[in-house]
């Protein structure tokens, strides 16, 4: 591998194989050597350096989980320009909001089947606070103990807490001991205050976000990171965005997973903005595997990437394919994502992994192995 990339150097100026030297000899890459990656990397070069850490850090391992989506609302108080339900708040009667109940019959469904975890985010409804919410965990866990609860945004956590007068550390306590394991990674965006003034300007800012994970993080719960790209951010935005995270992981160590999540146009206050090529968003994989280099993993979200995408990502630093999903989520769907109902059985998430030659592993939501799937036939048809 290391003799292929050596050869095909030729032409590479030196600025980069400096860059290069530095990942194979372990070093971590600065903020303006990342700059240098996203303006002058070709695609090749960009792949053949995550790919590299990627094999190093998991060989072919990809990763994916038994998982499905509860979507508490999809109403939200918020106004967040990139996001289609920001308009629904004042047409409430288009809305949906889950009971307690309701909610419990959506896990009661999977009794009997073995998914893993439940991910739960919604809108921001000014009805469901902290105490509806911590009753939701409790009767998720008194039904089915081991289903470990990935909830809430740090957007939809800091609203709570706000509301409820308590400080970021009581309230994910209060959530904690009610029965959340982990927290997700959205809402975090973009972190460069102007560009967040411009596409969300009324949520939880940067810092407040940060302090959330950081909370979360000194309470032993691990959570994940996400940045919204392929808007009106540039690269130094992004950079910015992983220099936070990258910070707080030396400081916590409790980040699990970074997911870029790439800007869909669809419905959307920013419709008129154009999203990315497919080749922006391998440049963007590739260039968080490299610098991102306390993060144990790098995910594809791939509702909203597309399922050749996704395996595509595989090449370019991703190790982790999220999970089979089986998802009433609407949030991506009304944006313009790849799929309506994105679901996938175990059988065409592992086809679809070893269809580009890598290694299926079910993970658990702490990336604990459950089965290996190396062995296996591959008998489903990929779409
Ligand atoms: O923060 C909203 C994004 C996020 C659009 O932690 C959009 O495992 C693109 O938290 N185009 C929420 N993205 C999703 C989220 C998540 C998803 C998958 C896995 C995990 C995890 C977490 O959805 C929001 C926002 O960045 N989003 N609208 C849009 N038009
Ligand atoms: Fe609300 Fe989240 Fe959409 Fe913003 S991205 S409007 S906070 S649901």
């Amino acid at each position: 591998m290391l003799s292929t990339i050596a050869e095909s150097n030729f032409n590479v100026p030196k600025e980069l194989l400096d860059i290069q030297e530095k990942v194979y000899n372990n070093k971590r890459i600065t903020n303006e050597e990342c700059l240098l990656l996203f303006q002058k990397g070709t695609l090749p070069f960009l792949g053949s350096l995550a790919n590299y850490i990627r094999e190093k850090k998991h060989g072919d391992i990809t990763y994916f989980n038994r998982n499905f989506h509860i979507e508490p609302t999809n109403v939200c108080i918020f106004t967040c320009n990139f996001c289609s339900y920001s308009r629904l708040y004042a047409r409430r009667e288009e809305g949906w909001e889950l009971s307690a109940e309701q909610m419990l019959q959506m896990v009661k469904k999977y009794d009997g089947q073995p998914v893993t975890e439940v991910h739960i985010v919604g809108g921001v409804h000014p009805k469901m606070n902290l105490e509806f919410f911590a009753e939701v965990l409790r009767q998720i866990k008194k039904h089915r103990p081991s289903l470990h609860i990935k909830g809430f945004t740090a957007v939809e956590l800091d609203y709570m807490f706000r509301k409820a007068k308590m400080t970021n550390e009581e309230g994910l306590s209060y959530l904690k001991n009610a029965g959340l394991d982990s927290l997700p990674g959205g809402g975090a965006e973009i972190f460069d205050e102007q560009i967040r003034e411009k596409i969300c300007a009324d949520k939880v800012n940067s810092e407040g976000w940060l302090k959330i994970h950081e909370a979360a993080h000194k309470l032993g719960m691990h959570t994940n990171a996400t940045m919204l790209y392929g808007h009106i951010e540039n690269y130094s935005h992004r950079i910015d965005h992983m220099s936070r995270l990258r910070n707080l992981q030396d400081k916590t160590g409790g980040f699990n997973t970074f997911i870029p999540l790439k800007f869909r146009n669809k419905d959307n206050d920013m419709s008129n903005v154009s999203e990315s090529s497919v080749v922006e968003d391998m440049k963007m994989y590739a260039a968080a595997r490299i610098y991102l280099d306390n993060f144990p993993h790098l995910k594809a979200y791939w509702p909203m990437l597309g399922r050749q995408n996704a395996q595509l990502s595989l090449s370019f630093g991703v190790n982790d394919i999220d999970g089979t999903i089986d998802d009433t989520t609407k949030i991506y769907s009304m944006a313009g994502a790849e799929e309506q109902y994105p679901s996938m059985t175990t059988e065409e998430l592992v086809a679809l992994i070893k269809q580009v030659k890598r290694r299926p592993v079910e993970r658990g939501t702490l990336y604990n192995v459950i089965k290996d799937y190396s062995a296996t036939d591959v008998n489903s048809r990929l779409n």
